[in-house]
C-alpha cells in the first residue's frame, strides 16, 4: 500500500523517513544504494524515471520531490498535524523550506559530494565509472556526478558554497534566537526539513556551528534528536552516516 524508496536518513531520503514516523504511519521500506547507483537501475527508473530518491508509492501514486512529499504525507495519513494552523506560521514553514532547499541544501550538497561521495566511489573502474554516468536520466545529475567522480568541482563554486553555508548558518542561528521552532510556536515539516539538512553540521562545520557561536541552532538539533520519531528514523540508518546524529546526544 505503502513503499517509500530511499537511502540513508539523511538530506532528501530523510525528509519523508521523518515525516512518516512523526505521523506513526507504517510503511514498507526499499532501501537503495546511492553509492551503488541503485537509483540508476531499469528497475527503479520505472518507478521514478528521473533516478533520483526518495520516492514514495501509494497504491497506483508515485509521488516524488521530497518536500511536497511531506506535504502530501501530512495531508493523507493520520497522526499529529506537521502543518501549523495558522497562516503566518504556514507561511514561514514555507518561505524557509524553500530557502533550505533552493539555497542552503545545494551548497552543502555540493561541498558533500565534492569531500564525501566522490572520494567513496573515486577508486572504482573509471570504465564503471563513465558506464554508470551514462546511465544518468538527468543532465544535472550527470554533471554532479562527473564532477564528484573525477574530482572537478572548480575551487570557485567549493569557495561560493562555503561561503553560502556560513552565510546560512548566521541566518538561521538569527532565527532561531527569536523563534523556537522553524515556524514559530509549533513543530512542523520545516524542521523536518532544517533537520534533515543541519544535523551533521556540528560535525561537518566545528568551527562555524557549535555551542558557543551557534547556540540555538545546537538547541533545537537536540530538541528535535531527543524526538522519539527522530530516533527511530536515525536507528534505520545501514552505514557509518547514520552515526554522525550521535554527536547531538546531550553529555
Ligand atoms: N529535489 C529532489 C532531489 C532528489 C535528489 O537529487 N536526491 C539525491 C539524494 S539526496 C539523489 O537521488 N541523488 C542520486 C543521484 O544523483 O544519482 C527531492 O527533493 O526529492
Amino acid at each position: 500500500m505503502l513503499t517509500l524508496y530511499h537511502w540513508e536518513p539523511n538530506a532528501n531520503s530523510g525528509k519523508p523517513m521523518l515525516a512518516l514516523a512523526e505521523k506513526g504511519v507504517p510503511y514498507e521500506s526499499h532501501y537503495l544504494d546511492l553509492l551503488r547507483f541503485d537509483q540508476h537501475s531499469p528497475e527503479y527508473l520505472k518507478i521514478n524515471p528521473d533516478g533520483t530518491i526518495p520516492a514514495l508509492v501509494h497504491g497506483e501514486r508515485v509521488l516524488t520531490e521530497s518536500t511536497p512529499m511531506m506535504e502530501y504525507i501530512d495531508s493523507e495519513f493520520d497522526g499529529p498535524s506537521l502543518r501549523p494552523r495558522s497562516a503566518l506560521e504556514r507561511w514561514r514553514m514555507r518561505w524557509w523550506m524553500r530557502y533550505f532547499d533552493d539555497y542552503f541544501a545545494r551548497s552543502l550538497s555540493m561541498i558533500g559530494w565534492s569531500v564525501f561521495v566522490g572520494p567513496a566511489v573515486r577508486q572504482r573502474d573509471p570504465q564503471e565509472l563513465r558506464a554508470a554516468i551514462g546511465r544518468i536520466p538527468l543532465e544535472s545529475r550527470r554533471i554532479a556526478w562527473r564532477k564528484a567522480m573525477f574530482n572537478e568541482f572548480s575551487a570557485a563554486e567549493l569557495e561560493e558554497s562555503r561561503r553560502r553555508v556560513v552565510f546560512s548558518i548566521d541566518v538561521l542561528e538569527k532565527h532561531l534566537a527569536t523563534h523556537r521552532w522553524i515556524a514559530g510556536d509549533s513543530y512542523s515539516l520545516g524542521d523536518i526539513n532544517g533537520f534533515n539538512l543541519g544535523y551533521a553540521l556540528p560535525l561537518s562545520q566545528p568551527e562555524r556551528c557549535n555551542d558557543a557561536r551557534t547556540p540555538h541552532i545546537m538547541e533545537w538539533l537536540r530538541k528535535i534528536y531527543e524526538r522519539p520519531a527522530a530516533r527511530a528514523t536515525w536507528a534505520k540508518a545501514r552505514t557509518q552516516m547514520g552515526e554522525r546524529v550521535k554527536l547531538l546526544e546531550r553529555r
